[in-house]
């Protein structure tokens, strides 16, 4: 079985891969010239652990390679980003012209897999009669699922392996070279279903998680104006047996979140649109948090550029809107993952008046309180995952202040 991987991103290569570890012929298509020479030369550029051994593996074993003209195979998969515009309308134009070369060379007993996150009834409506101006008739002549990629950016390899795979299917044989295709290496379950449904769920999936952390910051605003600490209360009403209150903090960053609830929903009205608007509210209250604590001018450092703790990832980033509304500060970047803010964490502190974490990285545990706050002019410390220990904070002399805590409110 050869195998074309379309879209060599932060998916689709670790896939392509899986299948080149267990002695399938792989070839990764990608428009981004430089990323397929990279690949047939062995280069990866990723920072994900365990991922670079893996990809070299797969890379050794010779059955991995590149190209940028799709040739004929027996199975497509496509791994292509879909984003949303600026009215957070659906851009599906990478699916679509993953479809027209996949049209180009087609053929009879193909099958094709459709792993993009995209709106309920695209590949039913939208990917199919792509592929079929190919002359060939989707369920007849060849097989069409769509199969959602459910990994997170940390944890990748675990998770392609251990979690549990959707494969709908546009009729049982697609289900079922669907569910063999991925019984290659997933570990998890397989289940089978149609596509929409496939669809659906994985956007309810997403939705789901950002509903819920939205109302963690509904919670966090309204345990402010109670002069309350919403991370106690939240303790507190996670002891009951059915009740898992999320984490709040400075919004919701990364390349799934922020963009999928867009594709369920048509317009701004009801409780998807509204969980979005709260969490990208968020930003707003770090950024009064600071000036209400700062001086004009003054300095800030913003640990944590990733979107969050332990990734390099910075795509959506909290920290990215935040640096946008502090023009009139003079704003200092650290990050110990994100490879343009790794500078040295003491010299991203030193003369700071205020110290802003935005991320929880393991690294910015051993941060000890009185040598940082000798480091600083000031002593602001805002703390918007409620990471760091209050106690020794202000005990060294810090004006700690937690996101979501009495001493933040804002009137
Ligand atoms: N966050 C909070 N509070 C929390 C949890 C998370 O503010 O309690 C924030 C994070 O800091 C981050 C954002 O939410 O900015 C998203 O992080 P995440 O860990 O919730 O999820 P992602 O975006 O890394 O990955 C999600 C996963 N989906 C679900 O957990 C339902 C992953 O399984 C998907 O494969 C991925 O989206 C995707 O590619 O769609």
């Amino acid at each position: 079985m050869r195998i074309s991987v379309l879209g060599l991103g932060y998916i689709g290569l670790p896939t392509a891969a899986m299948f080149a570890n267990r002695g399938y012929q792989v070839v990764g298509f990608d428009i981004d010239e430089n990323k397929v020479d990279n690949v047939n030369k062995g280069i990866f550029d990723v920072e994900e652990p365990g991922l670079l051994a893996f990809l070299r593996d797969a890379f050794n074993t010779g059955n991995l390679s590149a190209g940028n003209m799709l040739e004929p195979c027996d199975v497509f998969i496509i791994c292509v980003p879909t984003p949303i515009d600026d009215v957070n309308k659906p851009d599906l134009s990478y699916v679509e012209s993953a479809g027209d070369q996949i049209t180009n060379v087609l053929q009879r007993g193909n099958l094709v897999v459709l792993e993009s996150t995209v709106p309920p009834g695209t590949t039913l409506n939208v990917l199919s009669p792509i592929l079929e101006k190919s002359g060939l008739t989707a369920g007849k002549d060849f097989d069409l699922c769509h199969c959602p990629e459910r990994v997170m950016p940390g944890k990748i390899l675990k998770e392609l392996t251990e979690n549990h795979r959707i494969v709908g299917g546009i009729d049982m044989k697609s289900c079922e070279r669907g569910r063999e295709l991925y019984s290659v290496f997933v570990e998890g379950d397989i289940y089978i279903t149609d596509p929409t449904t496939a669809e659906f769920s994985k956007l309810a999936e997403n939705t789901y998680r950002d509903v819920n952390i939205a109302l963690a910051n509904e919670f966090a605003k309204l345990c402010e104006s109670y002069g309350i600490d919403v991370w106690k209360m939240r303790v507190l009403a996670n002891n009951h047996p059915r009740v898992d209150i999320l984490k709040p903090g400075p919004g919701v960053g990364g390349h799934c979140l922020p963009v999928d609830p867009w594709f369920l929903v048509n317009g701004d009205s009801g409780l998807i649109p509204k969980a979005r608007e709260i969490n990208e509210g968020m930003i707003r209250r770090v950024e009064k948090l600071i000036k209400a604590n700062t001086r004009g001018n003054g300095v800030v450092a913003v640990l944590g550029t990733a979107y969050k703790a332990n990734t390099e990832d910075a795509r959506n980033s909290p920290a990215d809107k935040l640096v946008e509304y502090l023009s009139d500060f003079e704003v200092r970047l650290h990050d110990p993952y994100v490879k343009k803010d790794n500078g040295d964490l003491e010299d991203t502190v030193r003369n700071a008046d205020t110290v802003v974490l935005m991320v929880d990285h393991r690294d910015y545990i051993d941060m000890v309180p009185a040598d940082i706050l000798e480091l600083m002019k000031g002593n602001v410390v805002i703390d918007t995952r409620n990471y760091f220990d209050a106690t020794a904070w202000r005990d060294a002399g810090a004006r700690y202040i937690l996101l979501g805590a009495c001493e933040t409110a804002l009137n």
